[in-house]
């Protein structure tokens, strides 16, 4: 039994895994661990269903060649050595993420910034916590999180702000309902122009304009005076108010979209309510006004001293593991470690003194988006990414992916061979992946935790910081001799001290000398853990100890054009993470949204000839993506949405980056990735297919879509083009033979084959000249059956359809559901748990249940 940390979301759960001794685990919540005390999730709950190494990289390739380890990182410090030699350290770059362990992070940090001279090491955070990361520097003078978990729970009002929580970190949504069962008067107000499903515990959903937060706080701050709510003890903590009411005053009501009611009703509520905690993430982040809406919720905190106090605060959500880890190492091109800056002469001379550093870099690197233009350029000529695809995950991705291509020289450290980014590098390093490797992650409240091994990595797999320090040594460099992580983390915590001591916030030198191995969740400042929280005391960082209020001139985003009128939300699904690298493994978690969709609205849907599961055809200048309609009025007209998470590898034409244009904040340099303008159309194809096999499959079709079910896989097909011979296009698919049955009318277009070995089904692919209108959760339960009414393509009348899975960890259908709702006479929730276990185990599901339950109660009240 080992402790250790959920990999996925900056909730940072805690998890016990149970080794089972043969490279499989059982997987369950800590109850000790303080940020989730025994809950799980729906992703956390199926790890063990992701850590099988079938299929991993297991050596160094080089051009795609099996390669030794000491010949890669051979290879790696001469190209690195003579690119800087020929054109200077800045020829040079590391792109890395936030979900490396903080130890590989200082490692690559050190190298860069420390020995190679450069700061050109940017991370994926750029594209997640930039924005707050600048709006906490200008107000705080430091890049610090105010509060804890804990004042979600205490709070009597919580404003979710660009955060689809109950989806993104649903640990702590459950926390925040939990706490509302309890205590009923505790509010929960949602601000996002989509009604998420974490509508479902609010009080109020304001449905606001893309991109118009920053008006909406402007109106906000400008309301605080007129009701007497600025605090007037916490003023001389503050410098800029005026101005920034000035500012403020500009913003309009009309520029929020919103009913007059709700907007007055929401002013009303968070002027009255001093216990306010205000959480935001990326529909605040990804804007090319992000850093301006972060300080414009700033503002309103600090205007009424609502900070640093229990159950009140500005909170912005991490979203990776080791998020807050990175910034707090200095991950950005922009910062230097502990929270140190790189502009700061006094804070390099200090850090380059620690390091013993040659060449300690003398102003800030590029930043993502600037880096890959750089790589495109041919101005940096060798570039090693590690842990992120950014291929896939970057703005203009096309553009990306075409750059990572053409580069002199890359290098990609991943679990697997097969990413977008890893197949156009020259150099693969097999890292050891969650399981394996051991370090510290750093929670969205400051809260260190470690991730401990308890699996044998596979082949040759590697930690990433140990291939880093590698390299640097291969490169000549002195200090990179750790035998373990615990070396490094030991030299990080001296580090911090003298950030301490140069007054850095990030001071956690007390930790050197502690066991490393039995690290226990530990907060910073130590003080944290019975309570601390920062700036109720009105002390910040900045040169005059006041927090800046910066005013604000709200922009909305540059309006749609004609050629490009709709404007692309963009973002994530419940079950699936990021490229679905790992996710994407579990049929469990693939079971409850299988395939990239575009949520539109019924009036967009009408206008552009749209039935339920056609095909769009989303453009603009950058890229395009075909994705499957899913009409719903939750988006608002001419919103449509669509979730990040496919690839090439699992849906080539469904990468929605292709499309998001790399526009980004002047100051965090964070691209707007929810507001892309596209124009929409639908793809007229002349076949659909729907295919189950128990082998991984690479249809060459216009669009397909693949995910895992239990024993192989389901794709979705769908093409311009009919072949000749279906049976024989068929067979050339799968690789199995002529099909053992077969029913085709030709005249209808409907083609449907099955492959049976032996007895037992291994295959089944059904054409239709319209959306193939099967139940799939039948289907997808039939690998390996002997049933040979297969091609009926339907349950029997005994066994109903489940419908399309809502409860992931229960397998739990809709249909289902719905059934035992009306049946049942069933009315909340809870009731459901009863009667069918659905939401009675992770939870993760709960606020859909609501959603079924209120769809069936208007129903009701309809008829
Ligand atoms: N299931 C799952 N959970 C995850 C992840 C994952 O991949 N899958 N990734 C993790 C990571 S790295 C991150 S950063 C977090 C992200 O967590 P979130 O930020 O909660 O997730 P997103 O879906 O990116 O976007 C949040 C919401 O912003 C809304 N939005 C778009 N434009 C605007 C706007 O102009 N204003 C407002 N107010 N809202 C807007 C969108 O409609 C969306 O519902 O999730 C983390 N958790
Ligand atoms: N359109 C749009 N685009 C977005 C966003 C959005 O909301 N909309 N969100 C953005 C945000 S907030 C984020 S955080 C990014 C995330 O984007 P990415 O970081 O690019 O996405 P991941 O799929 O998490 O990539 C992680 C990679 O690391 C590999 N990996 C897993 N474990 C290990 C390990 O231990 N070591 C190494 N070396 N590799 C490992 C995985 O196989 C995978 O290839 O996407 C951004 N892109
Ligand atoms: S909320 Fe879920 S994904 Fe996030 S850390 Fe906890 S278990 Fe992992
Ligand atoms: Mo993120």
């Amino acid at each position: 039994m080992i402790r250790t940390t959920c990999p996925y979301c900056g909730v940072g759960c805690g998890v016990i895994a149970t080794p089972d001794g043969r490279g499989g685990a059982t997987i369950k919540g800590d109850p000790d661990h303080p940020a989730n005390r025994g809950r799980l999730c729906v992703k956390g709950t199926a790890l063990g269903e992701t850590i099988a190494t079938a299929g991993r990289l297991t050596t160094p390739r080089i051009d795609g060649a099996e390669a030794s380890w000491g010949t890669a990182l051979d290879l790696i410090a001469r190209r690195f050595s003579e690119t800087i030699a020929e054109h200077g350290p800045d020829a040079v770059a590391f792109y890395v993420s936030g979900q490396l362990l903080t130890e590989d992070y200082y490692v690559a940090n050190k190298l860069m910034k420390g020995f190679i001279g450069s700061a050109n090491i940017d991370t994926n955070s750029r594209l997640c916590m930039a924005s707050s990361v600048a709006g906490h520097r200008r107000a705080f003078g430091s890049d610090t999180v105010p509060g804890q978990y804990a004042d979600l729970e205490e709070a009597d009002l919580v404003v979710l702000v660009g955060s689809n929580l109950a989806w993104c970190h649903p640990v702590l949504f459950q926390r925040i309902m939990a706490a509302k069962a309890t205590r009923p008067g505790l509010k929960i107000v949602v601000i996002d122009p989509r009604r998420t499903a974490t509508c479902e515990g609010a009080d109020l959903h304001l449905s606001l304009a893309p991109g118009a937060d920053a008006h909406l706080f402007n109106l906000l701050l400008a309301h605080l005076p007129e009701t007497g709510r600025i605090d007037p003890a916490f003023l001389r903590h503050l410098s800029g108010l005026p101005e920034a009411l000035v500012a403020a005053r500009t913003s309009t009501p009309a520029a929020t979209d919103l009913e007059p009611a709700d907007l007055d009703a929401f002013l009303r509520l968070w002027a009255e309510t001093e216990k306010v905690v205000t959480v935001y993430s990326q529909g605040i982040n990804q804007s090319e006004t992000g850093t301006d809406k972060v300080n414009a919720i700033l503002n309103c905190h600090l205007a009424t001293g609502r900070i640093g106090r229990p159950g009140m605060g500005p909170f912005s959500v991490t979203g990776q593991p080791n998020a807050m880890g990175g910034r707090e190492v200095g991950g950005l091109a922009n910062m230097l470690a502990c929270h140190l800056e790189i502009e700061n002469p006094d804070h390099r001379a200090a850090v380059a003194d620690f390091w013993a550093a040659p060449r300690i870099a003398e102003k800030p690197g590029l930043k993502a988006v600037d880096m890959f233009r750089a790589v495109e350029e041919g101005r940096v000529k060798a570039l090693w990414v590690m842990h992120s695809n950014p291929a896939v995950t970057m703005p203009e991705a096309d553009r990306v992916a075409r750059a990572i291509a053409g580069c002199d020289f890359t290098v990609v450290s991943d679990l697997w061979a097969e990413t977008d980014t890893a197949r156009r590098a020259h150099v693969l390093l097999p890292a050891t992946g969650w399981g394996e490797k051991s370090g510290t992650v750093t929670n969205s409240e400051r809260c260190i935790s470690r991730q401990r091994p308890f699996l044998a990595p596979p082949g040759q797999a590697r930690p990433d910081w140990w291939a880093l320090a590698q390299v640097a040594k291969r490169m000549g460099f002195s200090g990179f001799d750790w035998e373990s992580p615990a070396d490094i983390f030991a030299e990080y915590c001296a580090l911090s001290g003298v950030a301490g001591g140069l007054g850095s916030d990030f001071d956690i030198s007390g930790l050197e000398a502690a066991d490393y191995d039995a690290l226990p969740p530990t907060y910073w400042p130590q003080a944290a853990q019975k309570g601390g929280r920062f700036f109720g005391t009105g002390q910040f960082h900045t040169p005059d100890g006041k927090a800046r209020m910066i005013p604000v001139t709200a922009r909305l985003p540059d309006p749609v054009t004609p050629a490009h009128p709709y404007r692309l939300n963009t973002g994530r699904i419940r079950d699936q993470w990021h490229t679905m690298t790992r996710t994407g493994q579990s049929p469990r978690l693939a079971a409850h949204l299988g395939e990239p969709f575009l949520e539109i609205h019924p009036d967009d849907a009408a206008q552009l000839g749209f039935a339920t599961a056609d095909l769009a055809e989303v453009t603009n200048a950058h890229g395009r993506a075909l994705l499957r309609v899913m009409i719903s009025d939750r988006v608002a007209p001419s919103h449509p949405f669509a979730p990040m998470h496919w690839t090439g590898e699992t849906a080539p034409s469904g990468r929605v980056d292709a499309l998001v244009t790399a526009t980004t904040d002047p100051v965090s340099g964070q691209p707007a990735s929810k507001s892309a303008a596209v124009a929409i159309r639908r793809f007229e194809v002349r076949w659909h297919g729907f295919a189950i096999t128990r082998s991984d499959l690479r249809p060459g079709c216009e669009y397909w879509a693949k995910a895992p079910i239990p024993g192989g896989w389901r794709a979705e097909l769908a093409g311009t083009t009919p072949p000749e011979d279906w049976a024989l296009w068929a067979e050339n698919l799968l690789r199995l033979g002529p099909a053992t049955l077969q029913v085709s009318d030709p005249s209808r277009g409907l083609y449907r084959f099955a492959f049976f070995e032996g007895d037992r089904l291994c295959a089944a692919i059904f054409i239709a000249p319209g959306p193939v209108a099967l139940s799939r959760s039948h289907l997808v339960t039939q690998l390996g059956s002997t049933a040979r009414s297969i091609l009926a393509g339907q349950p029997e009348a005994a066994r109903p359809d489940p419908g399309p899975t809502v409860c992931a960890c229960l397998n739990v259908g809709m249909n289902t559901i719905l059934r035992a709702i009306a049946d049942q006479g069933l009315a909340s929730v809870e009731a459901i748990g009863r009667a069918l276990g659905a939401g009675t185990n992770c939870g993760s599901c709960r606020p859909e249940l609501a959603t079924l339950l209120s769809r069936f109660s208007s129903r009701e009240a309809a008829q």
